[in-house]
C-alpha cells in the first residue's frame, strides 16, 4: 500500500496576507487522515517544518540588492530543509504530500522531488507563479515559485531555487485566469502549457487534465503536483488569500484529481504533491480546508461505488 507521508510547512512569507500559516492544521482538522485512508493509502505525518513566527522578522532584512521579494532569507531556509523531507520521503518510498503555507513552499517541495529525477509539474492554479524578483508587482514570494525554478532571468538573487532538472517543456499550468501584464509576456516567451479556464470551458476538465498529464509525463521520471486552492471558484474555496473568480466548481476539481487518479492506478506517474494556500481566517465553517482534504484524497482515488 502506498504511504503517503505528510509533511506540514506552516509558512505565510511568501503571501501578503497571515493566515495561511494555519493551512496545514485546518486541513489535518478536516479529517485529510481519514480521506485518504478511505482513498486506500497509508498516511503517516511527520508533523510540521520548524518555521519563524512573521511577527518576529523584517520582510526587508532580506538583502537590499535582492530585487523586489520579501522575506526571501526565510524562504530560502525553509525551502531547502522541505526539499531535504521530500527528497527523504522519495528515497524511503513513501509519497511526500506537502501541506502549505503559502505557495512558495513549491520551491522546496520540487526541488526535494526533483533532485534524484526528471520531473513534470501539474500546476492547479488561477495564476502563473512565473514572476521573478526583477517582476513581481507585489514582492510576495507565492507569486514566483515557477520563476524561480525555473532559474529565469531576472530570478538570479533565488539561484538556491533553480531546479535544472525541472523544464518548461515539462510543466504545464491548468485553470489559469490571472496573470500580470509582465507575467503574460513571460509566459508566451516560455515553452510552459498554458490551459486556461476558457480551455476548461472549451474543452472539459478531463480532457485538459489528460492533455496536462501528456505534457508532464513525456520524456519525465514522475510528476509533480501543485494545488493552490485559489484554482477553485471562490464560491467553492472562500478561504483563499487570493481569490479570483470564474474558477473551476467544486464538482470540476474532483474530475481533475480523479482523472489524475484514473491515470495514476494504470502505472504510477505522481511522486509528489503539495496543497496550499488555505487561509483559515478567510474561510468558512472550515469549508476550504475540508475541500483541500476531500480532493488530496481524490487524487489517490476515492471511489463512489
Ligand atoms: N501575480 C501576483 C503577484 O505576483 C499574485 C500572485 C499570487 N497569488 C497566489 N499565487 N496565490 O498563486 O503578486
Ligand atoms: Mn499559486
Ligand atoms: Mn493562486
Ligand atoms: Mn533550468
Amino acid at each position: 500500500m502506498t504511504i503517503v507521508r505528510i509533511i506540514g510547512v506552516p509558512m505565510d512569507f511568501g503571501a501578503n496576507r497571515r493566515g495561511v500559516d494555519m493551512g496545514p492544521s485546518a486541513i489535518r482538522y478536516a479529517g485529510l487522515s481519514d480521506e485518504l485512508e478511505r482513498a486506500g493509502v497509508e498516511p503517516v505525518d511527520a508533523g510540521d517544518l520548524f518555521v519563524p513566527r512573521a511577527e518576529e522578522r523584517d520582510p526587508d532584512a532580506s538583502q537590499p540588492d535582492r530585487g523586489n521579494a520579501k522575506f526571501l532569507r526565510e524562504i530560502e531556509s525553509v525551502c531547502t530543509r522541505l526539499a531535504d523531507e521530500v527528497a527523504a520521503a522519495l528515497t524511503e518510498g513513501a509519497f511526500p504530500l506537502v501541506l502549505g503555507g503559502d505557495h512558495s513552499l513549491a520551491i522546496g517541495s520540487m526541488n526535494g522531488s526533483a533532485r534524484d529525477a526528471t520531473i513534470g509539474v501539474i500546476w492547479f492554479d488561477a495564476h502563473a507563479d512565473l514572476n521573478t524578483p526583477q517582476t513581481s508587482p507585489s514582492g510576495n514570494v507565492h507569486g514566483m515559485s515557477l520563476g524561480a525554478v525555473l532559474g529565469r532571468e531576472g530570478a538570479e538573487s533565488m539561484a538556491w531555487a533553480h531546479a535544472p532538472t525541472v523544464s518548461e517543456e515539462s510543466i504545464a499550468y491548468v485553470g489559469l485566469r490571472s496573470l500580470d501584464d509582465r507575467e503574460r509576456e513571460l509566459l508566451r516567451d516560455s515553452d510552459v502549457t498554458a490551459f486556461t479556464m476558457a480551455d476548461i470551458d472549451d474543452r472539459g476538465v478531463t480532457s485538459v487534465v489528460e492533455e496536462a498529464l501528456a505534457v508532464a509525463t513525456d520524456g519525465t521520471d514522475g510528476v509533480h503536483l501543485s494545488l493552490d486552492l485559489d484554482w477553485l471558484d471562490p464560491r467553492a474555496a472562500p478561504g483563499v488569500g487570493t481569490p479570483v473568480r470564474g474558477g473551476v466548481t467544486y464538482r470540476e476539481a474532483h474530475a481533475a484529481l480523479e482523472t489524475i487518479a484514473s491515470r495514476n492506478d494504470r502505472e504510477d506517474v505522481v511522486r509528489s504533491m503539495d496543497v496550499v494556500e488555505v487561509n483559515p481566517i478567510l474561510d468558512e465553517r472550515n469549508e476550504t480546508a475540508s475541500l483541500a482534504a476531500e480532493l488530496t484524497a481524490s487524487a489517490f482515488g476515492t471511489r463512489i461505488l
